[in-house]
């Protein structure tokens, strides 16, 4: 593989992008009509260290298509099929690994790009726009990829060039199953901390005790359904380890909200309900139509 192709220069993308370049791999970003003209060819990157350096980047836009050797998904979820949908020109034999939050986009993508190899990965990394080019790496987590399809299965080789890059990346033939596991986390913490205007950690005040406890409860319902084999207390460890990891953090969905922006709900919440089949899940349902109300 010649060159990463990074779709989606959020927080997140950039913080690949830098972490990449400075183990010399080569990574382009594509960018969105938006940018053309606009494009900043270098953004800042505060490290975990507080080093601040500047990366240069290598723009692509949708009609260079063809030259992508390997493509990162990393836009919200809602953003991916209109994006994929530009990029006409990808070469049937391009990886495409997606590694968005939420689920449910992979099905789609399967049916636009049906010859690609697709991959999964989830990433517990952390990172924010500290302004329209600055951006901060705040947590360093794991990472975990897989194939979605038989195609994918031949490309495990991305693995240790991601380790390398970002300290942890492991290969799962069975990402499906981390996938739901993060989705799971992203069901109780992010619905909740966005209604309820609050930080991660205070989904720990007494007065969520109850909510929190049904809610989590119905998700882990739906999870099981869905194969997944951790028990109702595993399942809870997980998510107060989260809570207590990033307490002092305003959930994606919480920050989408608060500026206005769409929320991934469908490909969380959403995804939940879609799978909850005859399980009553009416904390799910009833968080799922406060955030629609409130605009995401
Ligand atoms: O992934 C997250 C998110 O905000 O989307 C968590 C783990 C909840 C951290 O805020």
């Amino acid at each position: 593989m010649r060159e990463w192709t990074i779709l989606g220069a959020g927080a997140l993308g950039c913080t690949f992008a830098a972490l990449l370049k400075a183990r010399q791999q080569p990574v382009s970003l594509l960018l969105s009509e938006r940018h053309r003209g606009h494009f900043h060819p270098a953004f800042e990157f505060i490290g975990l260290n507080e080093r601040r350096r500047l990366v240069s980047t290598h723009p692509r836009f949708a009609e260079q298509a063809a030259g992508i050797d390997c493509l990162l998904v990393m836009t919200k979820a809602y953003q991916v099929l209109p994006a994929l949908t530009g990029l006409r020109g990808l070469p049937a034999d391009t990886p495409i690994l997606l590694l968005h939050n939420g689920m449910g986009v992979a099905e789609v993508v399967t049916r636009v790009f049906p010859h690609n190899p697709l991959l999964a990965g989830v990433t517990s990394h952390g990172a924010l726009k500290e302004g329209p080019w600055q951006v901060r790496h705040t947590g360093k987590g794991e990472t975990w990829l897989g194939p979605v399809n038989e195609r994918g299965k031949d490309f495990a080789h991305l693995q240790p060039l991601l380790a390398t890059a970002l300290g942890h990346a492991e290969w799962s033939e069975d990402i499906l199953s981390r996938q739901h596991r993060k989705l799971a986390i992203n069901a109780v913490i992010n619905p909740l901390t966005a209604c309820h205007d609050i930080r991660n950690g205070q989904l720990h005040e007494p007065r969520f005790a109850d909510v929190l406890a049904q809610l989590s409860e119905e998700v882990h319902g739906v999870m099981t359904r869905l194969g997944e084999t951790d028990t109702l207390a595993q399942f809870r460890r997980r998510l107060n380890s989260v809570i207590e990891l990033t307490a002092t953090n305003y959930s994606s969905m919480h920050q989408d909200l608060a500026h206005g922006r769409p929320t991934e709900i469908d490909y969380i919440t959403g995804y939940v309900l879609q799978h909850a089949g005859d399980l009553p899940v009416p904390v799910c349902r009833q968080l799922y139509h406060e955030v629609k109300k409130q605009g995401g």
